[in-house]
């Protein structure tokens, strides 16, 4: 007997508070012999993904070979692999026979392979050769430098270097990003924890509405998404006030400054998103658009506690190094800057994908653009953004794709 697991049932079950029992193997009464079909939509936006990954195993390897393609610069492979990664992180339960996977979509030949092998062997030979390889581990240890890419890394490795220590021997140049990625390279390699997050987030806070009163701050990336760690803390800025939130950034980072929060800042034009995304994108609104790219000194938690007001902390191991990223939206492109920002980036991509695909539209971070009716759409929240793309809405802890 087959047993079809349609996943928007069962995620419409969960949301309800129903009990779910065609997950309970014995209350069905499916024996071995008997199989699980899993059933889920093709795009990562039309699906619920939750922190709660049954198939880590799977989804660690088929990520590790998507990581291994991007550092190589095959961007298709990778997304490949993490279209592959998100289908299994969406299934309420864990894969035990190839057969289950039937049907289901993003599952190309490769990553078939890999699962069959873990399901069969336990683990896949080439997941675990990437592992090893020299190249693959010169590429991690080079690229976990903040401000230095693959193509960086690449160039580095075949000039012979692998590591830190040889890097440093080498003479070669660094700018100031890489310069202070090196120097904070054991702490930006070290996870930042939700108390940590929240702790930046009280200061980020007094420093903007020290700057500008009734300046709105909210935290965005995996934290929005309720993750409980993450490699940077992500943080939207904008004012209820068109308009208020110009020229705020520099006075943010100016306040932040001067209390000696800050070991590195750049403040660039955001451009991440829109370059490739055609005419999704107000140009007049874009100069407001401004991201900071920091690298914050966060006083450790016994440190921490009346009101600093200057970070006069000294001692070396009495703090640690965090990235943190601020972005200043006008409210007009609020919903689209904390819907753009708040990933994951699978699940952004996707979003736009079927934007474009499904709905002859363009999405960027910053606008909604109809392209039947050659018009932008305007949206004052995330449900609405949804709602003009005809899906169903995704609330952020379940954008874990
Ligand atoms: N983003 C995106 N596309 C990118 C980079 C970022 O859509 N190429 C969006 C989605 C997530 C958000 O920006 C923040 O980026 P990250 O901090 O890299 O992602 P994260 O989910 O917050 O991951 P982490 O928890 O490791 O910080
Ligand atoms: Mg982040």
């Amino acid at each position: 007997a087959v047993h079809l697991l349609d996943i928007s049932w069962y995620t419409e079950s969960m949301r309800a508070g129903r009990p779910v029992e065609i997950l309970d193997r014995h209350k069905l009464q499916i024996n071995e012999a008997e199989v699980v079909l899993f059933s889920v939509p093709s795009y990562a936006c039309q699906r619920r993904t939750t922190l709660d990954n049954h198939n880590v195993t799977l989804t660690d390897a088929l990520s590790l070979l998507a990581e291994n393609a991007e550092l190589s610069d095959e961007d298709g492979r990778g997304v490949a692999f993490r279209r592959a990664a998100a289908v299994l992180k969406a299934l309420p339960a864990p894969v035990t026979a190839m057969s289950q996977l039937t049907g289901l979509p993003c599952l190309g030949d490769h990553s078939l392979r890999v699962i069959k092998d873990i399901l069969e062997n336990e683990a896949s030979d080439e997941v675990e050769s990437t592992k090893q390889s020299d190249r693959f581990k010169a590429l991690k240890v080079l690229t976990g430098i903040f401000g230095v890419g693959s193509k960086t890394a690449d160039r580095w490795i075949r000039d012979g270097i692998h590591n830190l220590h040889q890097l440093q021997e080498s003479g070669a140049t660094l700018n100031r990003a890489q310069q202070a990625g090196l120097e904070h390279y054991n702490d930006l390699n070290q996870q930042v924890t939700k108390a940590e997050a929240d702790a930046i987030t009280e200061i980020v806070q007094e420093a903007v509405v020290s700057v500008l009163p009734g300046a709105q701050v909210v935290l965005t990336g995996g934290f929005r998404r309720g993750k409980q760690t993450g490699h940077d803390v992500d943080f939207l800025i904008t004012h209820p006030e068109e308009g208020r939130e110009v020229g705020l950034m520099p006075k943010v980072v100016f306040w932040l400054e001067s209390q000696g929060f800050l070991l590195y800042q750049k403040t660039t034009r955001n451009s991440y998103l829109e370059v490739k995304d055609g005419p999704g994108r107000p140009s007049s609104n874009m100069d407001r658009f401004e991201r900071c790219l920091s690298i914050f000194k966060l006083a450790k938690k016994e440190e921490r506690g009346i009101k600093v007001t200057v970070n006069t902390v000294k001692t070396r191991d009495s703090w640690r190094a965090v990235r943190v990223d601020l972005v200043v939206s006008p409210i007009s492109q609020f919903a689209f800057a904390l819907l753009g920002w708040t990933g994951s980036k699978l699940f952004e991509r996707e979003l736009r994908r079927w934007a474009g695909h499904e709905k002859a539209m363009s999405l960027s971070s910053h606008a909604l653009y109809d392209n039947k009716q050659s018009r932008y759409l305007r949206a004052a929240s995330e449900e609405e953004i949804f709602a003009h793309l005809g899906l169903e809405y995704i609330p952020p802890s379940e954008r874990n794709a």
